[in-house]
């Protein structure tokens, strides 16, 4: 059934539930004199390129190729129109390496027609920090699907981390492959229900008026709690701290430093949002909670052709309910205009989802480890790790 994944180190399927098999690395590092020095061989219409997303011109084909061609719904109603700047900000974190910004041109034509992209994280499995590769952006061009490239670019992707001496990754798919660590579910809390509606995003609930719907979802104009405001340069080191201790609750998150907290979670316009709660009297930062922007295009609607998105990223509660803190994350993406805020039932959102107006989405996510081993497969709620 599936050709290319029998062959690589993934759990699979038989051996779902085989209790005498280890946790760990599936294979050992071997000498990098051993790996193999020359790219993978392409179909000869294609070559290989490394892209050099600091180029404007090279940012741009990429942009281009995943606005036509990468993910969408299982309608095809939406596609994901991830930002130039946000790829700029997913692709080049704290020691990433150029060499995992992986392209397929056509060589007669230069076209760019195929992307894979890793980046490197350090990321915790129960009591062991590995370093991974977080591989993301896999796209073939839609004329050029089902000729077997994406193995080709998972194995040459997949060499040039094995040449940095790192030897497992992370990655999630809309897709059932061999085999998740965990599978989750998407929320979306309406934030613009008339636009929603009329494009088909969500529908009018049974029993439901436009006006009826409007109400429901109607939030309070202003932030509700005290001490809430926008994250700023100076709080680096206490988001930090909390964000690290918080993370510990889960058997698979990353172990984030004071420059993966810089690059990850500050402010950065029409890409990443970060609040935070200091404490009115003791000035203690409590809180935190994050979100990116990812709009969809909106395939074939007269009247719009954008759905503005933000997805909940990392969120940690100690002082503040999750309810009222998550109620005003809510209410600044309103305020900046957002459509909708989605979210996965990861960490502890399940606690806030319901309460909040969340309903389930017709999609789900699969999570995926290279080259590592979990005994059990793990509920969303012991998952801390969230992936652009
Ligand atoms: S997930 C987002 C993926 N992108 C999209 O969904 C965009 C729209 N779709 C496309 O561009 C194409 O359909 C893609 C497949 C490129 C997805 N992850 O070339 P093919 C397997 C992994 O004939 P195409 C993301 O970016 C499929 O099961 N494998 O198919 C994370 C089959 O293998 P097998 C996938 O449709 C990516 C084979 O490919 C996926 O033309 C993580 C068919 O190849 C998928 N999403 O192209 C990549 N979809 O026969 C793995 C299909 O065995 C990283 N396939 O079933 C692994 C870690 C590597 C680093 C390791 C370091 C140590
Ligand atoms: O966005 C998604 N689904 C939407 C739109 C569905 C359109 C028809 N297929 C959805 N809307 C319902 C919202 C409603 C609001 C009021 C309350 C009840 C719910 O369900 C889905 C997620 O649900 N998104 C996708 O299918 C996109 C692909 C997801 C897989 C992603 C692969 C990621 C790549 C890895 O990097």
């Amino acid at each position: 059934k599936h050709k290319f994944w029998e062959t690589q180190p993934v759990g699979q399927f038989k051996d779902l539930g085989d209790s005498s098999l280890p946790e760990g690395p599936i294979e050992q590092p071997t000498p990098l004199s051993e790996v193999k020095q020359e790219p993978f061989n392409l179909p000869t219409p294609y070559e290989w390129i490394t892209c050099n997303m600091d180029s404007d011109e090279m940012c741009n084909e990429v942009y281009a190729l995943l606005t036509n061609n990468y993910v969408e719904d299982d309608e095809s109603m939406f596609r994901f129109n991830y930002s130039k700047e946000f790829l700029l900000w997913a692709l080049r974190p704290p020691g990433y390496y150029r060499s995992w910004h992986i392209g397929v041109r056509v060589k007669s034509s230069k076209k760019l027609v195929a992307f894979i992209t890793g980046v490197p994280a350090k990321i915790r499995v129960r009591d062991t920090v590995i370093v991974m590769a977080e591989v993301n952006f896999l796209c073939v061009h839609k004329k050029l699907r089902s000729k077997r490239l994406a193995p080709v670019m998972i194995k040459e992707v997949t060499r040039r981390v094995h040449l940095e001496n790192i030897w497992q990754a992370a990655y999630t798919a809309g897709v059932v492959l061999p085999t998740p660590i965990t599978t989750c579910q998407y929320w979306h809390r309406s934030l613009n229900p008339k636009k929603l509606i009329d494009v088909g995003f969500s529908r009018l609930g049974a029993r439901m008026t436009m006006s009826r719907t409007i109400k429901l979802y109607k939030l309070p104009e202003q932030t509700v709690t005290l001490g809430f405001r926008k994250m700023e340069p100076h709080d680096i080191p206490a988001v930090t701290r909390l964000l690290r201790n918080y993370l510990k609750l889960f058997v698979v998150a990353p172990d984030f430093d004071e420059d993966d907290v810089e690059h990850w979670m500050l402010p950065k316009e029409n890409v990443v949002d970060s609040y935070l709660v200091e404490s009115p009297d003791t000035h203690e930062i409590t809180d935190f909670c994050s979100f990116y922007t990812l709009p969809s295009s909106i395939l074939g609607n007269q009247n719009h052709s954008t759905l503005k998105a933000a997805y909940s990223y990392y969120n940690v509660s100690t002082k503040t309910p999750w309810l009222q803190l998550m109620n005003d994350a809510l209410i600044v993406a309103k305020k900046n205009g957002f459509d909708v805020f989605n979210a996965l039932d990861v960490m502890h959102n399940e606690t806030f989802l319901k309460e909040l107006k969340f309903g389930p989405g017709d999609g789900k996510l699969h999570y995926y480890l290279y080259n590592y081993r979990l005994k059990n497969v793990l509920r969303p709620s012991e998952l801390g790790l969230v992936l652009l």
